[in-house]
């Protein structure tokens, strides 16, 4: 039988990448060195490093007619991201980012668009034949929707053979009180640097030992936090953690996060331990940084 699938539930918009030498100053004219498209979105960007990394990989996200969702539609099949689960809308921009990278430092400020589109509903997910997958993977954002489609998942889990239980991982990505009752849900929650700092954490470590009693019995919390690697903690109560790893030169960190969510989702997925998937998360984040997209980082 082939390989089950990973799918990933969340947003997938157009981000216009602008790359300058210099951050321009405010009201003024500054020359782009380049512009590009590239879809983004971070439970996209998760399925492009899946796929890159070899895992069968799906999305399941909005998305609304027009110029935009052709790109977008053309690049997931170049990357061989299943796309059956897209949910059409009839109104809304797909656009969401507009990034400036400063190529001297890799740096970058992102201004987001409210893409208006509305999320994937629990409803939407029923049609989600869960036996195809064997991790689902949500970034976090309609909370109270999401919250359904765990549960569907743990009641399948509950009823179904063994070879049938499909695994789960949110992320909280955004400080937002509302994504908070995500954390009882996932087999793995990954947490970021701004919603620890936003509970009062100042590093990984703290952060994983504060928060990994809010979690299910048996899950596992991984908190990312660039420069200083990562740090988890598993069911057994002991602290991991992995270095970053510095490319030679810092060219692009757009995604270095979905990127490292991937590669500890695949790694957790084939049964590697957490130390192990936290390090092949850090070792694929960094190189991530050390090129301009995701070309190049396997
Ligand atoms: N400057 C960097 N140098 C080396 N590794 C990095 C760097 N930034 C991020 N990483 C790697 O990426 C992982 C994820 O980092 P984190 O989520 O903090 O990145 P981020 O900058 O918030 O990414 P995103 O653009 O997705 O928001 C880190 O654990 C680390 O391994
Ligand atoms: C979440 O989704 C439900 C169902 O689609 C919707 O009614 C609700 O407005 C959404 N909430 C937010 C915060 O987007
Ligand atoms: C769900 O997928 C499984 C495995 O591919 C298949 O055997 C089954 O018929 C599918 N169920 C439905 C309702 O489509
Ligand atoms: C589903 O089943 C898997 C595999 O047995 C298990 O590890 C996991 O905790 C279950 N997840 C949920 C959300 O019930
Ligand atoms: C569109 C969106 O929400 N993108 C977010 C993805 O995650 C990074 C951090 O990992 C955020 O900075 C982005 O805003």
């Amino acid at each position: 039988m082939a390989e089950k699938r990973i799918l990933c539930v969340g947003l997938v918009c157009l981000d216009v990448i602008s790359v300058v030498d210099r951050y321009p100053p405010e009201d003024s004219d500054t020359r782009c060195l380049s512009q590009r498209w590239q879809r983004g979105g971070n439970a996209s960007n998760t399925c492009t490093v899946l796929a890159l990394l070899g895992a069968p990989a799906a999305f399941m996200g909005s998305l609304a007619p027009g110029h935009a969702a052709d790109f977008i539609l053309s690049d997931f099949q170049r990357r061989s991201v299943d796309v059956a689960h897209l949910v059409w809308q009839s109104r809304g921009e797909t656009p969401c980012a507009c990034c400036l990278v400063n190529c001297r430092n890799g740096s970058r400020t992102v201004t987001l668009y409210d893409t208006n589109l509305p999320d994937v509903s629990a409803a939407d997910f029923e049609q989600v034949n869960l036996s195809q997958y064997k991790w689902i993977h949500w970034e976090g954002r309609n909370a109270s929707e999401q919250v359904k489609m765990l549960q569907r998942v743990e009641k399948h889990n509950r009823t179904c053979p063994a070879s049938e239980r499909v695994a789960t991982s949110v992320e909280v990505e955004k400080p937002r009180p509302e994504l908070y009752q995500l954390f009882p849900h996932g087999d793995v929650v990954f947490v970021s640097k701004d919603v620890a700092r936003a509970l009062g954490f100042c590093s990984a470590p703290e952060a994983v030992k504060g928060l990994y009693g809010r979690l299910k019995p048996g899950a596992s919390l991984v908190c990312a936090w660039a420069e200083a690697g990562a740090d988890a903690m598993g069911p057994d109560g002991l602290l991991v953690h992995s270095d970053a790893f510095a490319p030679e030169t810092v060219v692009d960190t757009l995604g270095a996060g979905d990127t490292f969510n991937a590669a500890v989702i695949l790694a957790l997925s084939r049964g590697k331990p957490l130390q192990a998937a936290l390090t092949d998360g850090c070792r694929v984040a960094g190189r991530k940084c050390g090129v301009q997209g995701y070309d190049g980082i396997v």
